[in-house]
């Protein structure tokens, strides 16, 4: 994989010369997410041309002065730098069938959320008729936009990216992964998994507390969050201890956590919480236990599997 560039936010400022060069960018898909990318290229001065399948979408960004095409040919036609940002890959393939020949000598950017291989289907596609394709996932929301938290995965053609970076820095920090364009859905996806995952954690932790009258935002502040703090300090040596594939040291050994979560499962249901978030943590612990006796700890489970 080719060293990550991650281009900083403070230094848009002296990177703006795409916009100097008055290089046009289209945006196609004005959703929450497009509507905000677009906001940014306009704000940075570029050239832009908007299309959405629901043309009064447009509006606000026509006020601002994008210019509205009636087609996603035209909108296609109208720039070198194509950037699209849909609902899903099916949506995104509808679209651009319909350009015909415009995308011949265009750089695609695609934004939409999916998976490895369909990123890497659309870059055949894309490439087969004649442009440049670069697959990117969003770490943000869309009023993160242009923020210095927002990051922004790349992958696909190293060319396209060089070409483009200057117009994507405008959406916030850019990491370019590599020329495999399955490789920035790839890393997206692993990161709303870290983050779902999350979230059921605390949906669980807050409905149970809420069983006995405590408020989930009094719980989530003064103990929910400094306690994960305090436990995310432990995933580099978990890490660690996946790469090297050596489970066994732990002082929290698997067993042990069998008999906690087997706690959590019988509280939750005996407080009227069902228990439907925790089972699955819960099966790949006994699993790995039944298989090795308990040994080794939570990386044990690495891989998704149960070990
Ligand atoms: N919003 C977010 O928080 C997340 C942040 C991380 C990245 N995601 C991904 O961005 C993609 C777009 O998300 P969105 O928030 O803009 O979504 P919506 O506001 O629901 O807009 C959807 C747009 O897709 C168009 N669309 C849907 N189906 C079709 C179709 N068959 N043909 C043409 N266009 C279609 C829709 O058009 P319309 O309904 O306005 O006519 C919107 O432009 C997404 O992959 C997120 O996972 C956002």
């Amino acid at each position: 994989m080719r060293e990550p560039i991650v281009s900083a936010h403070t230094e848009r400022a002296v990177e703006s010369r795409g916009a100097d060069r008055g290089s046009a960018v289209t945006v196609i898909g004005l959703g929450s997410m497009g509507s905000a990318l677009a906001g940014a290229v306009l704000e940075a001065g570029y050239p832009t041309t908007v299309w959405n399948r629901t043309a009064g979408k447009a509006e606000p960004l026509v006020r601002r002065g994008a210019a509205r095409a009636a087609t996603v040919a035209e909108a296609v036609s109208a720039s070198p730098t194509v950037i699209a940002c849909v609902l899903d890959y099916r949506a995104l393939r509808e679209i651009l069938s319909t350009a015909g020949d415009a995308l011949a000598g265009r750089t695609v950017v695609n934004l939409t959320n999916g998976t490895p291989t369909e990123a890497r289907e659309t870059a055949a596609w894309v490439e087969g008729h004649g442009a440049r394709y670069l697959d990117g996932g969003i770490m943000a929301v869309p009023e993160m936009i242009g923020g210095a938290e927002s990051l922004v995965l790349y992958s696909g053609s190293a060319e396209a990216f060089e070409t483009v970076e200057p117009v994507l820095r405008r959406f916030g920090s850019a990491m370019y992964l590599g020329a495999d364009p399955g490789l920035a859905s790839l890393h997206d996806l692993a990161l709303l998994a870290g983050m779902y995952a999350l979230f059921a954690g605390f949906l669980h932790a807050v409905a149970l507390v809420g069983t006995e009258g405590v408020r989930a935002t009094e719980f989530t502040s003064s103990l929910l969050i400094p306690w994960l703090e305090a436990m995310m300090t432990s995933l580099p040596e978990l890490a660690a201890q996946i790469d090297a594939r050596d489970y066994a040291s732990t002082e929290s050994n698997l067993a042990m956590q069998a008999v906690a979560v087997a706690n959590i499962i019988e509280a939750s249901e005996a407080q009227g919480v069902r228990a439907e978030l925790m089972e699955p943590i819960q099966e790949l612990i006994e699993r790995r236990v039944a298989r090795t006796g308990g040994m080794g700890g939570v990386s044990a489970l690495g891989g998704g599997g149960g070990g």
